[in-house]
């Protein structure tokens, strides 16, 4: 569907949390009560947030969320509320959030948990460490960027197993953004970074205009001989329903931006067909429920027993492939 013949995805919905996110948070949480922390805080999207409350929680530290106005999803808008943290919204976005918390961090002497701190980027290597255990090295990874925290930390891993001797080659490394807020991808082009004020795009986790780590992100991409491509809304939608009516698969929108991003690397030929590729999706369907019911349905409301029957009948009599969705 995609013009790739193996490309594998690396899903990270099963984490404890339904993210990513809990690879990096359960090191920096430990070092956080390491260092006699009583409360800890972070600037997110959602998924940062969902993820650090959990782990505070469990380590009986005070978590406090700064997060955008209108700008998380409701799973994981859900999750703060459940794990009971301190929610401050601000009127603007994800960057604004994140200049408070470091200035926040300075003079409260709360511990910051963005990616700003280093000990997130070292649990979050494992992602890495996993692949490469599975499928050996591929030949492309596929990453959606928001803060640029995670293409970071994959690199910086990927690269310790090279010099520990236990792989030979690297992949090279796609990175993807939404075209709304593609500060990075422009800069990978352009040559010239130029941080992006205003953001739109329905993949809210990485709705990221001003990214902690572009500089970083760019040196990924330069080392891995990677590339960096940014996907329509459009794209991002049309990669989350087909993962889900193909594969089973349920991401969230920044999630399915990777596959996007992998389909337009295979148009514009920068991904070919024969190379083993995996996408990273970052976060389960679960924590993004609009997006999900976004999608066309048939949903046959309010019928008796026999209506039921009927419209059972059909489907099963019906003779269409759904393998990859006839409503696809
Ligand atoms: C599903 O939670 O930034 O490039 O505050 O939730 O490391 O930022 C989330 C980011 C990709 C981008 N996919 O990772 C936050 C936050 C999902 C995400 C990213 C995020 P980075």
């Amino acid at each position: 569907m995609l013009g790739v013949n193996n490309l594998y995805v690396k899903y990270e919905g099963s984490n404890p949390t339904g993210s990513f996110k809990d690879r990096g948070m359960t090191v920096a949480i430990s070092m956080a009560k390491y260092l006699g922390a009583k409360a800890v805080v972070c600037a997110s999207t959602g998924n940062t947030s969902s993820s650090m409350a959990a782990y505070a929680r469990k380590a009986g530290l005070k978590p406090v969320l700064v997060v955008p106005k209108n700008g998380v999803a409701s799973g994981k808008m859900a999750q703060a509320v459940l794990y009971g943290a301190t929610v401050i919204e601000v009127n603007g976005n994800f960057d604004l959030a994140m200049k408070l918390v470091i200035n926040l961090a300075k003079d409260l002497k709360v511990y910051p948990l963005n990616s700003i701190n280093p000990w997130r980027l070292e649990g979050q290597k494992t992602v890495g460490y996993e692949i490469v255990d599975e499928l050996g090295v591929p030949d492309w990874i596929s990453i959606p960027v928001g803060n640029a925290g995670n293409i970071t930390s994959l690199w910086k891993g990927l690269k310790e197993l090279m010099m520990a001797g236990l792989i030979s080659k690297l992949p090279k490394i796609l990175a993807v953004q939404a075209d709304g807020a593609s500060p990075i991808v422009k800069a990978f082009h352009n040559g010239r970074y130029v941080p992006q004020v205003s953001v739109e795009t329905i993949a809210s986790a990485i709705k990221i205009g001003s990214p902690v780590h572009w500089e970083r992100a760019l040196k990924v991409l330069k080392e891995s001989g990677g590339n960096a491509l940014a996907v329509s809304d459009l794209e991002i939608c049309e990669a989350q329903k087909m993962l889900a009516r193909a594969e089973g698969l349920g991401v969230e929108p920044a999630s399915a931006a990777s596959i996007a991003g992998v389909k337009k690397a295979v148009d514009l030929g920068i991904i070919k067909a024969d190379e083993l590729v995996v996408a990273i999706a970052t976060g389960s369907a679960l924590k993004d429920p609009e997006s999900a019911l976004g999608h066309e349905v048939e949903y046959l409301k309010s019928m008796d027993g026999e209506a039921a029957a009927e419209a059972i009948n059909r489907l099963v009599n019906n003779d269409v492939d759904i393998r990859y969705g006839s409503t696809y």
